[in-house]
Parts: structure tokens; C-alpha cells; sequence
């Protein structure tokens, strides 16, 4: 009986021993409560993140480099999540709040990097491409049929800082039509230049398509607000999949993307389509996709990930 009292005395003592060390090991990383930095549980990163990688829509260009770079990498037991950019900010989100371990299929311009510290994971192998912009593609013929649209998406061009803008302004709780017309009105510089000697039309409809990754809901607000607000187009913004928004534009049912990634997120889409579609060439440039993981996270590149 006492013998028995003793032990439990014991385990308690030690449990407690082991508590207190745990909350030192925490407060020396940083004030962690998560299972991060210096208290691991003796787990590797792939184990704490259950080898999951937290992806976006299956039809994003990044899906399909992440699954490369799996392959590449010789990362066999790990597994790409779909879902979509909302649900993966979500997660992300999540995981931050507790200072959990995460790993993203991630890209800039993207409101998260001003929102969080984040890193990209290095890509030795350069899966993820060098040198990526994001190409202004209309369908064929749009020159003789809407050469106002056609002259002012030609011209429009624009910085990462700028998308940024109108990014945080929607992730803040504005709806993405204000937010587009609030920066409008407030760079009208740079939509005057875009516009300027561009005879408006009268209510001509046009058809936009994008997918709703947050790039693009700014972008492709901002074109809706200039191309009805300076130009007298009647638009409509369609949001689909990323392979329907390719195809739209080639078949002639849509006028224009803005969210074409190239040379590499998009390039199955390219070359099926590069014949039926216009490419009217950068309206941003060096824009990046990759891994993603919070700067609390050890992994430095992707190539630590197979540890
Ligand atoms: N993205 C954002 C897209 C292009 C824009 C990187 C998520 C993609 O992967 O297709």
C-alpha cells in the first residue's frame, strides 16, 4: 500500500518535472505553446505535419509543380492536400495562431506575406521555375471587336505593391468591388495612363474570367472597375476553375484573363491553348510561387523536408 502511495508520489513528481521543463523549453523559443521550435516531442517536422502538404485547387498551376517537386525531392510519404486558397489561408491561419508546424503551396503577390512571417522553402531544382509573370491573355479577334478593352489591357501593367494594396484591403473586410474602385480612385495616375485617348464605348458587354485565388479577385476587380467605370463596358467577371478560365478564352466564350502565370504555373494550359488565344504579355513581373512554411519552422528548403 505505501509502496504503491510512494510511486504515485513519484510519477507525479516527474510529471510535473517534465511540465515545468517543457514550459522553459517554450519560453526560450520564444514564448511558444505550440509544438515548434526546441519542443518537438523528439518528432520530425514530417511527422508533426502528419507529411501533409496544404494545397490549394487541383486545377492551380502550383499543384502541379508541388506534386513535381514531391516526385523530385523523393518525397514519397508525403501527401498535397486540395482545397482552395481560402481554405488553405484558413489552415494557415490556424496553425500560426498556435505556432504549429505547416507547410503551403504559396505564392507572391499573396496579402499573407505582409500578414505573417513566412518563408519560402529553397528549391535547388528550381521545380517551381525562375522568373514568373503573370500574362494579360484575350481571346482571338478581340483587337477588331472591342479595341478599346483591347488597347487598355494592353497597356495594363502593374507592381506587386500595388496588388497589395487592394489584397489587404479585401483580406481587411472590404468587399473586393470597393477595394478596387477605392485604389482606383486613389491611383488615378495610373489609370488615367492606362486609359488615356481611349475612346469609351457604350455599354458593350465583356466577359472576364479568373479563379478565385486572392491575386486575382484584386486584379480582376480592378480591370471590372476601370474597363466599366473609364471605358463604358458592361462586364462580367466570371469565377471558375482554372482550366475553364483557360478554356473560355480559347473557344471565344470569354474576352480576357488577367491571370495567366507563365512561363512555367501555366505552361500545360499554354501549350494546349497558345494557338486559339492572344497573349498580350506581362502585366506583372517577378511574381514566385513555392513552399511555403512560417519562419518558425526549421526547414530552410525543401530539400530538408525528406529528413
Ligand atoms: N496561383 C496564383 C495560381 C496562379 C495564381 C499561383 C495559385 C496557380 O497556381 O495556378
Amino acid at each position: 500500500m505505501r509502496n504503491k502511495k510512494t510511486n504515485l508520489w513519484i510519477m507525479l513528481s516527474l510529471a510535473a518535472v517534465l511540465l515545468l521543463s517543457a514550459c522553459g523549453t517554450s519560453g526560450n523559443a520564444g514564448g511558444n505553446t505550440g509544438n515548434t521550435a526546441g519542443n518537438t516531442g523528439g518528432k520530425s517536422l514530417g511527422e508533426q505535419v502528419k507529411h501533409e502538404i496544404i494545397g490549394i485547387d487541383p486545377g492551380a498551376g502550383i499543384m502541379k509543380a508541388a506534386n513535381a517537386a514531391i516526385e523530385e525531392y523523393g518525397l514519397s510519404d508525403w501527401t498535397l492536400i486540395e482545397g482552395s486558397g481560402a481554405a488553405m489561408t484558413a489552415t494557415l491561419a490556424k496553425a500560426i495562431k498556435s505556432e504549429q508546424p505547416i507547410i503551403i503551396t504559396g505564392w507572391t503577390p499573396h496579402w499573407m506575406f505582409a500578414k505573417y512571417d513566412l518563408k519560402y522553402l529553397e528549391d535547388p531544382k528550381k521545380v517551381f521555375g525562375e522568373a514568373e509573370e503573370i500574362h494579360t491573355v484575350v481571346r482571338k479577334g478581340l483587337k477588331e471587336a472591342h479595341p478599346a478593352a483591347y488597347e487598355f489591357l494592353d497597356r495594363f501593367e502593374w507592381t506587386s505593391d500595388e496588388m497589395g494594396e487592394i489584397m489587404t484591403a479585401i483580406q481587411e473586410g472590404q468587399d473586393p468591388a470597393e477595394a478596387a474602385k477605392a485604389w482606383a480612385e486613389s491611383h488615378s495616375d495610373r489609370v488615367d495612363a492606362w486609359t488615356a485617348d481611349i475612346q469609351p464605348v457604350d455599354g458593350d458587354t465583356f466577359k472576364l474570367s479568373y479563379v478565385a485565388w486572392d491575386s486575382e479577385i484584386a486584379s480582376t476587380n480592378l480591370l471590372q472597375y476601370v474597363l466599366e467605370n473609364r471605358l463604358g463596358y458592361k462586364v462580367e467577371a466570371l469565377q471558375v476553375e482554372a482550366g475553364p478560365m483557360w478554356t473560355g478564352v480559347a473557344n471565344g466564350d470569354v474576352d480576357a484573363t488577367a491571370a495567366a502565370w507563365l512561363p512555367l504555373t501555366h505552361a500545360d494550359y499554354w501549350d494546349k491553348f497558345k494557338d486559339q488565344v492572344e497573349d498580350l504579355g506581362a502585366n506583372m513581373t517577378g511574381v514566385r510561387t513555392g513552399l511555403v512554411v512560417p519562419s518558425y519552422v526549421e526547414a530552410n528548403s525543401i530539400e530538408d523536408l525528406n529528413q
